[in-house]
């Protein structure tokens, strides 16, 4: 026969209220553990970049921007300024998306006789929806961010020519040796059939500045991200609309990406050119133009 349970009788507190607290306690800390432990998993990253000439740079910065939270910009650093332009650039772009907190310092600039010939930019009041101050400063303070960034443990992404990163390594001699950094340049493989057969002669990042570039590759260990995986790499008019309706950064890459394919023509020389692209969709222009 089962025993009723009358109801006076309440079920047995299995829990006393001190184990209660420290099972909150308990909680707390594994949340804690958690935000910590996603915190040391974001991922560093400062740009070395020569914005203002082609897209591919404003595109890069825009994907970072937009990154989802594990992606933390430690710095920016233009390089081949043009009396702080670049770092102007920069500076715009991050404002657009709120981030006017991320540090930016302008770099070596073109009047430093670092470039076999002149870097430049593209006309402003045609690719920039409004007049953009310069941010020109002491190339030491492009410097000393990069070197700060890399105490951070930042992964460093230079995506136009290595000027800043020889200067950075005649400062701190060795700093670059152990640095995670990723190079965009340098001709290594054919790319493959079907796309742009850009070759050694259309690099433009390690050949602007070869010096720099010499001395980089010859102290560091990066991993290149060469001309043959950047021709594979396109921005396309059917993005456009899409982009349009993306606020004002997405406004500013169909902007761009618009007067870009006026100036280059890339959409009808590698339209008819090249098969490993899609032949339906008008190319715009791709990651990495030779100059
Ligand atoms: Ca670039």
């Amino acid at each position: 026969m089962m025993r009723q349970v009358s109801s006076t009788q309440v079920p047995v507190q299995r829990t006393s209220p001190e184990k209660q607290e420290a099972i909150s306690v308990l909680k707390a800390h594994r949340t804690l553990v958690a935000i910590v432990g996603g915190l040391v998993a974001v991922t560093k990253v400062h740009i070395d970049t020569d914005i203002g000439g082609d897209i591919d740079d404003l595109c890069a910065l825009a994907m970072l921007l937009r990154w989802p939270d594990d992606i933390e910009i430690s710095g920016i650093t233009t390089v081949a300024e043009i009396g702080g332009k670049r770092a102007g650039y920069a500076r715009y772009v991050c404002a657009l998306e709120g981030r006017g907190d991320i540090p930016i310092a302008a770099g070596a600039d073109v009047s430093g006789d670092f470039y076999r010939y002149p870097p430049g930019l593209h006309p402003e009041e045609r690719y920039w929806p409004e007049p953009t101050a310069p941010a020109p400063g002491p190339v030491t303070e492009a410097v000393q961010l990069l070197k700060r960034s890399i105490e951070q443990g930042a992964t460093i992404v230079a995506i136009g020519p290595l000027t800043n990163l020889y200067l950075l390594d005649n400062h701190h001699p060795g700093i670059l040796e152990h640095v995670r950094l990723f190079l965009m340049g340098g001709y290594i493989y054919p790319t493959r059939p079907g796309f742009p057969d850009w070759g050694n002669e259309d690099d433009y990042n390690f050949q602007v500045d070869v010096k720099s570039a010499k001395y980089v590759l010859e102290h560091s260990n990066p991993t290149l991200i060469t001309l043959s995986v950047t021709a594979e790499t396109f921005l396309r008019r059917a993005y456009l609309n899409e982009l349009k309706t993306s606020g004002a950064l997405g406004r500013l890459i169909a902007r761009q990406a618009e007067a870009f394919a006026i100036d280059e023509k890339k959409d009808i020389e590698y339209g008819e050119r090249c098969p490993g692209l899609p032949l339906s969709i008008a190319e715009i222009c791709s990651s990495k133009m030779p100059k």
